[in-house]
């Protein structure tokens, strides 16, 4: 589905990440920024050698300990069809009482402010936390759509932002959250 926040397009679709073109693509990490599962390693598996030297680069000189979570930091696209990617850390789920929602936002809050800082105009989200996270999806959405409003209503540079849902169930929940959001009532 496709939604117009202030100046912008909400797109909501179903498919593979690591095939979007977008200025940037956001990559569900954790703080080592080395890679894991999920989304993660099929970005890097895509996009080639050239983002982990860069996060290896990005531990050294900027975060020794770790990008902590809800922060956001920009490397190459490498191989893929997007031209950066933006890895942030979402929280881990642990029963929604430990900040979780607080530290959801800021993840995209952070991503957003950081292909705005760097003039991107399109940029694609995973649905963060909710894989190995463990963060319940119905929750997430609500937290992801919310952030991403504000965050266009505020600041007008970025034109297009797309969520990327890997099943049918996660893109009916974002939809529906969406919907909820987004229409006036
Ligand atoms: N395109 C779009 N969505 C995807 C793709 C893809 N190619 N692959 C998986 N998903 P996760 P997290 C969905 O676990 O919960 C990693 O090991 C997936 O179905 O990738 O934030 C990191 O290194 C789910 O809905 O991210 C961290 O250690 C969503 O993406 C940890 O997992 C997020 O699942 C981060 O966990």
């Amino acid at each position: 589905m496709e939604f117009t926040i202030a100046k912008a397009t909400l797109e909501l679709i179903k498919g593979d990440i690591t095939e979007v073109e977008a200025d940037a693509i956001v990559n569900a990490a954790n703080s080592t920024l080395l890679g894991g599962g999920g989304v993660d390693a099929a970005i890097h598996n895509r996009g080639g050698p050239k983002i982990l030297e860069e996060c290896k680069r990005l531990r050294e000189k900027e975060w020794p300990d770790g990008l902590p979570t809800g922060n956001a930091v920009i490397t190459t696209g490498g191989n893929l069809k997007a031209n950066h990617v933006i890895h942030t850390v979402g929280p881990i789920w642990h029963g929604g009482v430990h900040e979780e929602p607080k530290l959801l936002r800021r993840s995209y809050w952070n991503s957003l402010k950081l292909a705005s800082m760097k003039e991107l105009k399109t940029i694609a989200f995973p649905s963060i936390s909710t894989g190995s996270y463990n963060y319940p999806t119905e929750e997430a959405s609500i937290i992801a759509i919310k952030a991403i409003k504000d965050y266009l209503e505020k600041e007008d540079k970025i034109k297009k932002v797309t969520i990327v849902l890997f099943s049918n169930r996660d893109l009916d929940i974002y939809n529906k959250a969406a919907i909820e959001i987004l229409t006036a009532k």
